[in-house]
């Protein structure tokens, strides 16, 4: 699409993603590439895997963490699961209603573990070949569905949330998800909707002060309307990538994705480190409203 109309302003700098801004929802063409280097028989993927992740917006990569490796990122998860249950950190985000733990932010700072989990080479070649160059990370967390009662992520491209509320300026940012549980179709994983990524859906509505306080519990600022979700799984369909604990999901910040509460007893808990690229770092946000806190979004 050509006839983007150019909305907001920051800091002088025309808005090429402008959302939260118009009355009614829009398409905007993705105006950034998805795979930011050139496939060559080096690279750390192969040319199929890359294909289809800039073809799909993300790739699935079962067993890239050996049985070893899970049991330590898992004994250090639940160490943290049962120090949060009682701890007052602002790291840690509860369930709406409920006083259940539903996310941990900032794990690559809190836990020396993720830390290096955040730094894992052939994690990070993967990810420096995707976003073409150096990364940092943007945020880490840790997402919680216990059997039974572990609650939904609504439909959301990140993007839209960290270009509005953080001041990301483009895509080229990823998120690895970590299975460090078998996630099945019914144990709330991952849904995205492959190809929505080249698509930027603007969403209605004025962000309230402080947004992150709720949304994290629950998003209702900055999600999509349901046409406009209708519209993309009409032409994409919704993956939901599987397989057993140690596999991983790769996706573009602007996939369009969400999962479905949990009520098997089979819990659902996965690792999330987001990169960004050196080149992408933090500006003000476009909402002008201030930015939100350091673990949540990294600035410094
Ligand atoms: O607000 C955020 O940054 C985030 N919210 C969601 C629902 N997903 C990604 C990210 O953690
Ligand atoms: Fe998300």
């Amino acid at each position: 699409m050509s006839n983007v109309k150019v909305t907001s302003e920051v800091q002088g700098v025309q808005d090429v993603y402008p959302s939260r801004v118009a009355a009614q929802p829009e398409f905007i063409e993705r105006k950034d590439p998805v795979v930011y280097s050139t496939w060559t028989p080096d690279s750390p993927l192969t040319k199929e895997h890359s294909d289809f992740y800039e073809k799909n917006g993300y790739l699935f990569l079962e067993d890239f963490f050996n049985e070893a490796e899970v049991e330590v990122l898992k004994g250090e998860l639940k160490r943290m699961w049962a120090s949060a249950r009682d701890a007052e950190d602002e790291e840690i985000v509860r369930e709406p209603g409920g006083t259940d733990v539903r996310s941990i932010f900032a794990v690559h700072k809190l836990s020396p573990i993720f830390e290096k989990l955040s730094q894992h080479p052939e994690l990070t070649s993967i990810v420096n070949y995707l976003l073409g160059g150096q990364t940092y990370i943007h945020q880490s967390r840790i997402n919680f569905k216990p059997g039974f009662k572990g609650k939904e992520f609504y439909w959301h491209s990140d993007f839209e949330t960290w270009h509005v509320e953080d001041g990301m300026p483009r895509m080229r940012a990823l998120s690895c998800s970590i299975a460090l549980e078998d996630n099945y179709a019914f144990n709330g994983p991952l849904m995205v909707v492959p190809g929505s990524h080249r698509t930027f859906v603007t969403c209605v509505g004025q962000t309230p002060d402080d947004h992150y306080k709720s949304s994290l519990r629950k998003q209702e600022y900055g999600v999509p309307d349901p046409d406009s979700l209708t519209e993309l799984v009409r032409q994409g369909g919704i993956d939901t990538p599987v397989g057993r604990a140690g596999s991983i999901v790769l996706f573009d910040c602007n996939i369009m994705h969400g999962s479905n509460s949990n009520i098997t007893p089979m819990p659902r808990s996965n690792v999330f480190m987001v990169f960004n690229s050196m080149a992408n770092k933090l500006q003000a946000p476009y909402s002008g409203q201030k930015p939100r806190p350091e673990y949540i979004a990294t600035r410094s």
